[in-house]
């Protein structure tokens, strides 16, 4: 079938033309169809049965153009191919952690998948003070599994080509990543959100700070020359689905092989601008939860991470007894710490984006209160400020959530929050 744009009202017609579908949603039944996306590139829609809601199925399509901006900004629609392999990487990997993929059509662009029901958005659930138990956890396990699991340290070399080359194509995604993450955001752009309160701030003290432009050049470079691993690409809290009982990851259409701080850093930075979006409330336990399960993260990546590494005797790094014990776990400290200061770099650059670009995170960009907003804005800008200035010199975790901690106590002292 060559490629059409799909609706509400060809969908059924659609669907009933794949077999898994039939199978599980039954061919006599009425389908009913939502639009339910929210997100920025592609329309997604929930088909259930009329008679019988509970069975139902999600459909994706990518459009030729960027959906936030309209058919204006052309966008190749082979995007959604990406987000294919990597779920199919992903499944092998983590096959908890994956909706299960019914059907895919390059040629229409769709892919049928699991109708994840029962779970939210993290990220909305994080809006509403929802927690979820061992979040942390299941994010490191996920992020180390993933990581180390396409890494040049968890896979051999020739196996690691291959899927190095089913994603060396996904060219526009990674400009966008390179435009609207690390470029935008340091000038004053067209394509940039602008809150007035917040601009001086941006313009006289940020997007004058040369050592925090310099620093997120160089990480910027570093995305695009570092091929470490498979990264999600996009792995923020409206990626992650969450039940209180296990995590889902969605939307890896900007999957790349990248340095491996760039989704640890993402998930911190939307962690950390979900506790400063709850900096004003009351509920001090709820703030203190995002914190704590913000730094499990990284105790879970590096622990996990660490455990595979002892596990896997050879890959393209590797060979047994190549190296002596104390050589290894020097090896092993030096590339963790590396990790740990790309990532917190990286979780600057995050922070800077989703406060000064285009796509903000609801948590902060929906606060209908612009003088809250902006003044949760600029606290936002300082804290990637100073993550930005110390990170090539945090030596552990616990350094850097106490940078993090004096820095909330300190803000909180002079916004009198
Ligand atoms: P986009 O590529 O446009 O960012 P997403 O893949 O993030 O689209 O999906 C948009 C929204 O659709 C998600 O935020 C979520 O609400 C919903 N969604 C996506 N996949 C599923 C799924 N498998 N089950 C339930 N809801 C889903
Ligand atoms: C204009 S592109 C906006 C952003 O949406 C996606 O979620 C990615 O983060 C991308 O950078
Ligand atoms: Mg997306």
């Amino acid at each position: 079938m060559s490629y059409s744009v799909l609706d509400k009202n060809n969908i059924p017609e659609y669907l009933r033309g794949i077999a898994k579908v039939l199978e599980l949603l039954g061919d006599s039944s009425d389908l009913i169809v939502d639009e339910i996306g929210d997100g920025n590139l592609n329309f997604v829609f929930r088909a259930f049965c009329r008679d019988d809601p509970k069975k139902s199925v999600i459909l994706k399509q990518s459009v030729p153009y960027l959906r936030v901006v309209g058919d204006g900004w052309p966008l190749d629609k082979k995007r959604i191919h990406f987000e294919m392999r990597a779920l199919a990487i992903y499944g092998n990997l983590v096959p908890g952690n994956v909706p299960e993929v019914y059907h895919s059509d390059e040629e229409m662009c769709t892919l049928v998948m699991e109708d994840l029901r029962s779970h939210k958005v993290l990220r909305s659930g994080m809006i509403m003070n929802i927690k979820y138990p061992n979040v942390g956890r299941s994010i490191g396990t996920l992020l180390a599994k993933t990581l180390f699991g396409t890494s040049s340290f968890g896979m051999g070399s020739l196996d690691r080509h291959k899927y190095m080359e089913q994603f060396v194509t996904n060219d526009e995604l990674c400009k966008l990543t390179e435009e609207f993450v690390f470029t935008y955001p340091l000038m004053v752009h067209s394509l940039n959100y602008v809150n007035p309160l917040t601009e001086k701030y941006a313009n006289e003290h940020l997007r004058k700070d040369s050592d925090y432009k310099l620093g997120t050049l160089k990480l910027k470079e570093t995305f695009i020359s570092d091929k470490s691993a498979l990264l999600h690409g996009d792995l923020h809290t409206g990626s992650l689905m969450a039940n209180g009982v296990d995590l889902r990851v969605i939307d890896t259409e900007f999957a790349c092989f990248g340095p491996l701080g760039f989704d640890v850093g993402k998930i911190i930075a939307n962690f950390l601008l979900s506790y400063i979006s709850h900096y004003q409330s009351p509920n001090d336990e709820y703030k203190e939860w995002v914190l704590e399960e913000t730094f499990q993260i990284l105790n879970t990546f590096s622990k996990t991470f660490l455990d595979l590494w002892d596990k896997t005797e050879e890959s393209a790094m590797f060979t047994a007894s190549l190296l002596n014990s104390e050589e290894t776990k020097r090896f092993k400290e030096d590339y963790i710490l590396k990790i740990l200061r790309d990532s917190i770099g990286f979780c600057a650059c995050f922070i800077t984006r989703r406060t000064l670009g285009t796509a903000g995170v609801a948590d902060i960009r929906e606060i209908e209160d612009v003088v809250l907003r902006s003044k949760l804005e600029i606290v936002s800008l300082k804290l990637a400020q100073t993550l930005m200035s110390s990170h090539g010199d945090i030596n552990s975790i616990e350094e850097f959530k106490n940078l993090v901690s004096a820095f909330f106590e300190k803000t909180k002292r002079e916004n009198n929050f």
